[in-house]
C-alpha cells in the first residue's frame, strides 16, 4: 500500500492544513508509518479511507432487500432470520415470538442494526404470495412498480432545485427471488419474471426450504436451475458484464457457480451442544439454519452483507437507476427540472 517512498519517519504530515474539522489526524497511526514521497513528503492521499470511514460512521447508509416468489415458500420466514441471524442479533426491540400472518400487501420493514460504529438502515420489502392468481400474466407489474416508484422518488430529488443534502434511499438493492424447491425446473412464471425485471434490479434467486431436499437433489437441481437460466438469458445479480477486472471475474465467478443458494429459514431458536441457534426442529434432529453444512443460509447472507453490500448499491445506482433516469429524462424531454408543485402533489 505505500507509494515510492523514502523511508522517513520524521515527515511533519499535512495534519496541520488539512480538514477544518479538527482531530482528522488522531486515529491516523497508518500515515506516521507510511513515510513520504520522494519529492513532497508525506501528502496524505491515503488518508481518504479514514475520511470515508468517519463520514460513514456519521451518516449511516440505507441497505434495501425485497423478496419475491410463490407464497408459501418461506419468504416472510427469511426475513425474520436475517433479522434474527448474526446480522441482526445484537439489534433491540424485536418481538420474539411473533406470529408470520400472511402477507398481503407490499410492505417495507426496517431496522437500523449498528455494528462497529456504523449504522445500517436495513430494510426488507416483503411482497404478496406472487403467482397465487388462477391468471398470473402480469403478476410482476405491482413489484415492478414497486421499484420503479422508488426510483422515480428518487428521480424527484435528485432534480429538484433545493435539493435535499442527502436523499433517502428506498431503491430496492437487490430482490431475492424463492424458487420453489420442486427439484424438477423452473415455472414458466419464474422465468417470465426473471427476464423482466433483471434490468431494473438485481435479482438474486435462491432455492427455498432447502431443507425439503437432499444433497443431491440439491445439487442437481441447483445445476439444472443454473442452465435453465442461462437458456432463457437472465442475468442474475452478479451480472459477468459488470465485473470490473479479473480479480472481480474470478471471485464472482466462484459465488455464480454456487448460486442459486439453497436456503432454509427459521425464526425459532434451539439449543444445540450449549448453544442457542436458530433452527427447524424436525423428527430426525434439529436443521440449523447458519450452519453450512445445513444449508446456504450463511453464505447467502455474507454475500449480501459482508462481500457485495456496496456493490448491489453501487450497480443499482449506475446501472439500473441510471437506466431508468436516462428513459424519464427522455419522455421530459431534456433536462428541465420536474417543477416543486409537481413533486409535493406526488408525494402525497
Ligand atoms: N421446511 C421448511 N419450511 C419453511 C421454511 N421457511 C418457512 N417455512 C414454513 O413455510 C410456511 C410458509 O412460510 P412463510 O414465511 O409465511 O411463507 P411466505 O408466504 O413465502 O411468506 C410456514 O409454515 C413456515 O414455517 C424452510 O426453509 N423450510
Ligand atoms: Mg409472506
Amino acid at each position: 500500500t505505500t507509494t515510492q517512498i523514502i523511508q522517513r519517519h520524521s515527515v511533519s504530515h499535512a495534519g496541520s492544513h488539512t480538514a477544518p474539522h479538527s482531530g482528522s489526524h488522531g486515529h491516523g497511526g497508518s500515515h506516521s508509518s507510511s513515510g513520504g514521497s520522494t519529492l513532497l513528503g508525506y501528502i496524505g492521499i491515503d488518508t481518504i479511507i479514514e475520511q470515508m470511514r468517519k463520514k460513514t460512521m456519521k451518516t449511516g447508509f440505507d441497505f434495501n432487500i425485497m423478496v419475491v416468489g410463490h407464497s408459501g415458500l418461506g419468504k416472510s420466514t427469511l426475513v425474520n432470520t436475517l433479522f434474527k441471524s448474526q446480522v441482526s442479533r445484537r439489534s433491540a426491540g424485536w418481538a420474539r415470538d411473533e406470529k408470520i400472518p400472511k402477507t398481503v400487501e407490499i410492505k417495507a420493514v426496517s431496522h437500523v442494526i449498528e455494528e462497529g460504529g456504523v449504522k445500517m438502515k436495513l430494510t426488507v420489502v416483503d411482497t404478496p404470495g406472487f403467482g397465487d392468481q388462477i391468471n398470473n400474466d402480469n403478476c410482476w407489474e405491482p413489484i415492478s412498480k414497486y421499484i420503479n416508484e422508488q426510483y422515480e422518488k428518487f428521480l424527484k430529488e435528485e432534480v429538484n432545485i433545493t435539493r435535499k443534502k442527502r436523499i433517502p434511499d428506498t431503491r430496492v438493492h437487490c430482490c431475492l427471488y424463492f424458487i420453489s424447491p420442486t427439484g424438477h425446473s423452473l415455472r414458466q412464471l419464474d422465468t417470465e419474471f426473471m427476464k423482466r425485471l433483471s434490468h431494473s434490479v438485481n435479482i438474486i434467486p435462491v432455492i427455498a426450504k432447502a431443507d425439503t431436499l437432499t444433497i443431491e437433489e440439491r445439487q442437481e437441481f441447483k445445476q439444472r436451475v443454473r442452465k435453465e437460466l442461462e437458456m432463457s438469458g437472465i442475468e442474475f445479480y452478479p451480472q459477468k458484464e459488470f465485473d470490473d477486472d479479473m480479480e472481480d471475474k474470478s471471485d464472482n465467478d466462484k459465488i455464480r457457480e454456487a448460486m442459486p443458494f439453497a436456503v432454509v429459514g427459521s425464526d425459532k431458536e434451539y439449543q444445540v451442544n450449549g448453544k442457542r441457534v436458530l433452527g427447524r426442529k424436525t423428527a430426525w434432529g434439529i436443521v440449523e439454519v447458519e450452519n453450512p453444512n445445513h444449508c446456504e443460509f450463511a453464505q447467502l447472507r455474507d454475500f449480501l452483507i459482508r462481500s457485495h453490500l456496496q456493490d448491489l448499491k453501487e450497480v443499482t445506482h449506475n446501472i439500473h437507476y441510471e437506466t431508468y433516469r436516462a428513459k424519464r429524462l427522455n419522455e421530459n424531454g431534456g433536462l428541465h427540472p420536474i417543477s416543486s408543485a409537481e413533486t409535493q402533489e406526488s408525494n402525497l
